[in-house]
C-alpha cells in the first residue's frame, strides 16, 4: 500500500501540532510506526485513508460508532438539525428527549447533565460525590481510564499506559494525594482500605468492563461485592460506562450484570459520533448540581443540538428488537475465529470480549488486571498490528485499548479479518 499523502501529512502537522496528533495513542508510537494514517472519509465499516486504501475499521472512533459510519438516519438527523442552527447556548427540546431517552435505558439514572467528553463527565462525576459526600479520597483501578483530569491519572490505562507514562508533570502531587488506585477486580484489597479509612473515601470510580486495558471483563462478584462495600462505608459507587454505555447492553454493563451504581457516566455512543458526555444518577445526589444545589459544572456547548440529534437518532437505532443479538453474533464469529486463528498457528494469546468490545493479549497468562495485561508481548503486538494494517484491517495500535464491532460488519468483513489474521499469526 501506499502511504506516501499521510506521511506528508504527518511531517506538516508536526510542525504546528505536539506530537502531530490531538490525542496521543493515535501517533502510533508505541507500535514502531513512523506516522499515523490520515483518514479521508468513512461509510458502513469501512475507512478510506489520505491516499485512498480502505480499512475494515474495529477502532470505530474509538467506540461511538456501534451502527458504522454514516449511518443513514443519524445523517439525516444532523442535517435536519444544522438547518435550525449549530449551537443555542441556551436549552432545547432535543436535550430533554436524549436525556429521557438515557434515563429510559441506564436503570439507576434519575437525572442526567450532558456536557461535551467523557473526560468532563467523570470529572463532574467526581466532583459531585465529593460535593455530596462531604469527603475528599476517591478509589479508582490501576489500568482504568476515566479521562486525562488530573485526579484520575494515577496508574490510568489508554494512553498513559501505551506510553508507559508512570503520571504527568502538571499534575500537582497534592492534587492526587486524594486518589487510590488499587488492582482491578481485587476486592479483598478494596475491603482492606475501606476498613482503614471508609469514612474518608468519596467514592469509587470503576469501569465495569475495563476497556482502556485492552478488554478485561469483572470477575464473577465484583461489581456486586463494590456495590456493597460502598454502600456499607457510606461512599458512592460510580460507573464509568463511557465505552461500556449503549455498547455492552443497551442499558450498559450496570443492566447487564445488575448492578445500581450511585452515578453513571456516560459518553462516546451517546453521541452518535458526535463530541459529548453525560452523567446521571440518583436524583438525590444529582439534586446537588448548580443552579438546584451548591456543586458548580458548566460548558458553553453542553447539550449541544447537533449532538443531541446525533444521539438521538443513534439509540433509535439501538432500540429496535434484535440490535444487541444481531451484534452479538457477529463479534462472537470474529472472537472465535481469531482464537482459532491463533491457536492454529502456535501463537499464545489469550481472548477477552464482553459483547461487541474485546481484546487480544499475546500472553499465555488469563488476563484479569492491569498487572496480566501489561504481559502482553508487545514486540507481537506491533507485528501483529502492522500485518494487519498491510492486509486492509484497521485496529487500535496499542494492546491497551478495545476492539470494536459495528452494526455494519457482516460476515464478508469477519472473513476477510480473519483470513488476514491467519495469515499474519502463520509468520509468528
Ligand atoms: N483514549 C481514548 C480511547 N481509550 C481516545 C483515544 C483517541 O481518541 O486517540
Amino acid at each position: 500500500m501506499d502511504y506516501e499523502t499521510s506521511r506528508k501529512l504527518f511531517e506538516q502537522a508536526l510542525t504546528i501540532i505536539p506530537g502531530g496528533v490531538n490525542s496521543p495513542v493515535r501517533a502510533c508510537k508505541s507500535v514502531g510506526s513512523d506516522f499515523p494514517l490520515f483518514i479521508n472519509r468513512a461509510d458502513g465499516c469501512m475507512l478510506y485513508d489520505a491516499d485512498g486504501n480502505g480499512f475494515i475499521d474495529y477502532v470505530g472512533s474509538w467506540g461511538p460508532m456501534i451502527l458504522g459510519h454514516r449511518c443513514p438516519s443519524v445523517i439525516l438527523a444532523i442535517s435536519e438539525v444544522l438547518d435550525r442552527g449549530t449551537s443555542f447556548g441556551a436549552p432545547t427540546d432535543l436535550e430533554i428527549r436524549l436525556a429521557e431517552m438515557l434515563i429510559d435505558a441506564v436503570p439507576s439514572v434519575e437525572m442526567v447533565r450532558m456536557v461535551n467528553s467523557g473526560t468532563e463527565a467523570t470529572m463532574s462525576a467526581i466532583r459531585l460525590a465529593r460535593g455530596f459526600t462531604g469527603r475528599d479520597t476517591i478509589i479508582k483501578f490501576d489500568g482504568c481510564y476515566h479521562g486525562h483530569a488530573d485526579t484520575l491519572l494515577v496508574e490510568a490505562g489508554s494512553g498513559v499506559a501505551t506510553l508507559g507514562i508512570p503520571g504527568s508533570p502538571g499534575v500537582p502531587e497534592s492534587f492526587v494525594a486524594h486518589t487510590l488506585s488499587l488492582p482491578y477486580n481485587d476486592i479483598g484489597c478494596v475491603r482492606d482500605v475501606m476498613e482503614k479509612q471508609g469514612e474518608k473515601i468519596a467514592c469509587v470510580i470503576v469501569e465495569p468492563v475495563a476497556g482502556n486495558m485492552g478488554l478485561v471483563p469483572p470477575a464473577d462478584g465484583f461489581l456486586e461485592a463494590l456495590r456493597d462495600v460502598t454502600q456499607k462505608s457510606g461512599n458512592l459507587l460510580i460507573f464509568d460506562e463511557v465505552m461500556t454505555g449503549f455498547r455492552v447492553a443497551y442499558g450498559g454493563a450496570q443492566s447487564l450484570y445488575g448492578i445500581s451504581p450511585d452515578l453513571t457516566c456516560l459518553g462516546k455512543i451517546i453521541g452518535g459520533g458526535m463530541p459529548v458526555g453525560a452523567y446521571g444518577g440518583r436524583r438525590e445526589i444529582m439534586e446537588q448540581m448548580a443552579p438546584q444545589g451548591p456543586v458548580y459544572q458548566a460548558g458553553t456547548l453542553s447539550g449541544n443540538p447537533v449532538a443531541m440529534a446525533a444521539g438521538i437518532a443513534t439509540i433509535e437505532r439501538l432500540k429496535k428488537p434484535g440490535f444487541y443479538e444481531s451484534l452479538e453474533e457477529t463479534s462472537a464469529l470474529l472472537s472465535s475465529g481469531l482464537e482459532e486463528a491463533a491457536k492454529k498457528a502456535g501463537v499464545n494469546a489469550v481472548f477477552n470480549r464482553v459483547g461487541s468490545m474485546m481484546g487480544m493479549f499475546f500472553t499465555d497468562k488469563r488476563v484479569s488486571n492491569f498487572e496480566d495485561a501489561k504481559t502482553s508481548d508487545l514486540n507481537l503486538f506491533s507485528a501483529y498490528y502492522k500485518g494487519m494494517l498491510e492486509r486492509g484491517i484497521y485496529l487500535a495500535p496499542s494492546p491497551f485499548e478495545a476492539l470494536f464491532v459495528s452494526a455494519a460488519h457482516d460476515g464478508s468483513h469477519i472473513e476477510a479479518t480473519l483470513k488476514a489474521a491467519e495469515e499474519v499469526l502463520s509468520r509468528f
